[in-house]
């Protein structure tokens, strides 16, 4: 095990800034009137740095630089952006190990997984949308012997951009690549709890930018994200985050009849068929790792898989072992290479987990493992821990309906295939699910009866740049990565041509 040095100490890697201003117009721009808040690492409690606190006036002067940036950004040739992708990539490639510490030492991720996911996909998905605006093509459809529709691709403009603070990099990364590739300028709202590891991204590919492509406003959800959400001069709105919030997002857009795209909440199944124990072999293992990775990113994730649906003829022997893969997993300081549970984002969270593990022991869940804080000690005593937990009811309890955003999963048992579907879609979510078999038939017919937008089979936790990801029922509207998300950044222009001198 090795330890990285915290930011700003002896033989950092990096340091992040005492202050961060709001970054328009390729300058940093102090809040107009907010002032600044503190933001502390989640890793020991303690504040690290300072954030603009952005309203409405920051908001707009973001507008000002995006509008004044956006034709020419548009403009230029799809190889002109695709090399400017291809180029931050590269730059993110240079600096991973820097961008890890700094992500984990805001977010309390551990730094195995952001040197391993968080940043490499976030690369990968600069240069993933590099390559699809090089290869999209518009169309030409023939009316008739003289008359024929061209459909080209354009840029919205200007796009405001609203995300969370789970996966803050890759999150931006996941919205930043198409909206940037299809033309548009952005103005980028970071959550208030994870904003200084986006402004170090920015520090570091400020130059290959033109000034006021991309712009980032920081501060709180009503204070910032509201005016952007709501202002007639964007032309469509992203938004990931909490369920509730979406609904906001959308009622603001819907003023202004602007389109949004929504990455909503979860509350996804993972299902664990009885032939998955017919062998103690690879597979076996296998699924043990997919039961555990309800943990993977200490819960936070829109996709964990937070209910665990085990068929019943293996149902103790096989959660029994799932107890004791839980029971292995490494947490402690997120900045050691073996940490595989590291800290919660924010204090709230902290404090909303250990309140749905209240709720779950009323309503009459039992805690099989973990179940409160982790007390760490020494310096992570006042950081935000919790045991991964897990718990044992039925699907009707809260605890297996509501989003809890922590490392707890809720453990059931189930008779048959319909039983297995019946209680995996009986959730107001679809967002993502998991289904563990031998028999492919079987997982074919699972992956297609449960309504959520992504069924991993004999997997989990994958999120490759080119395989669409989003919502069903209240997890959101449209889909993040795969190619078909620049025209979630583009319109269609149709020109209608006549090449008839005479007839009209
Ligand atoms: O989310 P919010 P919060 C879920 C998860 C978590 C819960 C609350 O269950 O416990 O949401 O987290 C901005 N107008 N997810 O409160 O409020 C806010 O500043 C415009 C699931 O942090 O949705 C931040 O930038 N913007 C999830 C972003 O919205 C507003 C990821 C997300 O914050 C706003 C995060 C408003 N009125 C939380 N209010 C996922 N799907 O991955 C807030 N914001």
């Amino acid at each position: 095990m090795s330890r990285y040095a915290a930011p700003g100490t002896d033989g950092a890697l990096m340091s992040y800034q005492s202050r961060y201003d709001h970054w328009i117009g390729g300058s940093h721009v102090a809040p107009k009137q907010g002032g600044y808040f503190e933001n502390p690492t989640p890793v020991t409690g303690q504040p690290f740095t300072e954030i603009a606190r952005g309203t409405a006036e920051d908001v707009e002067r973001a507008l000002d630089a995006a509008h004044e940036a956006a034709p020419a950004w548009g403009r230029t040739a799809p190889a002109e952006r695709a090399q400017v992708l291809n180029q931050i990539a590269q730059r993110m490639e240079a600096h991973l190990e820097e961008l890890a510490v700094a992500e984990s030492w805001e977010n309390g991720k551990p730094v195995r997984e952001t040197l391993a996911a968080d940043i490499p996909l976030a690369i990968d998905h600069f240069r993933y949308f590099a390559a699809a605006i090089r290869a999209q093509e518009g169309s030409l459809s023939q009316l008739d012997e003289d008359t024929v529709a061209y459909h080209f691709h354009e840029p919205l403009g200007v796009v405001g951009q609203i995300i969370p603070w789970n996966f803050p990099i890759l999150m931006a990364a996941w919205k930043l690549a198409p909206a940037l590739a299809g033309g548009n300028a952005v103005v980028l709202k970071p959550a208030e709890q994870t904003p200084a590891s986006i402004h170090y991204w920015m520090s570091l590919v400020a130059d290959l930018l033109p000034p006021g492509v991309v712009n980032i406003v920081n501060g709180f959800g009503a204070e910032a994200g509201k005016p952007l959400a709501s202002s007639p001069r964007v032309a469509k709105v992203a938004f990931t985050g909490e369920t509730t919030t979406g609904r906001l997002i959308m009622q603001y857009a819907s003023e202004n009849i602007k389109p949004v795209t929504l990455e909503l909440g979860g509350k996804s199944p993972n299902i664990f068929f009885e032939d998955v124990s017919d062998d103690a072999d690879d597979f076996y293992d296998k699924a043990l790792e997919g039961f555990a990775m309800f943990a993977l990113n200490q819960g936070e994730v829109c996709t964990c898989p937070s209910r665990a649906l085990i068929q019943r003829g293996h149902y103790r022997a096989f959660l029994d072992a799932g107890l004791a893969r839980t029971e292995a997993l490494v947490q402690g300081h997120p900045l050691d290479t073996a940490t595989q549970v590291g800290a919660q984002a924010s204090n709230d969270q902290l404090e909303k987990i250990l309140s749905y593990l209240d709720i779950g022991r009323q309503e009459g869940a039992r805690v099989l493992t973990g179940g409160s804080r982790a007390e760490l000690g020494g310096e992570l005593e006042g950081g935000y821990y919790v045991r991964p937990t897990v718990l044992e009811g039925s699907n009707g309890m809260r605890v297996f309906q509501e989003e809890i955003f922590g490392p707890v999963v809720s453990v059931t048992g189930f008779d048959d295939f319909d039983d297995a579907v019946r209680i995996a879609n009986d959730t107001l979510y679809g967002l993502g699910a998991g289904v563990w078999t031998r028999d492919g038939s079987r997982a074919y017919r699972a992956g297609r009866a449960i309504q959520a937008g992504r069924v991993w089979t004999n997997c989990y936790h994958q999120y490759p740049a080119h395989a669409a990801f989003g919502g069903y029922k209240q997890s959101g509207i449209g889909r993040e990565n795969h190619r078909m998300m620049l025209e979630h950044y583009q319109q269609t222009k149709n020109l209608l041509v006549s090449y008839d001198a005479k007839k009209l």
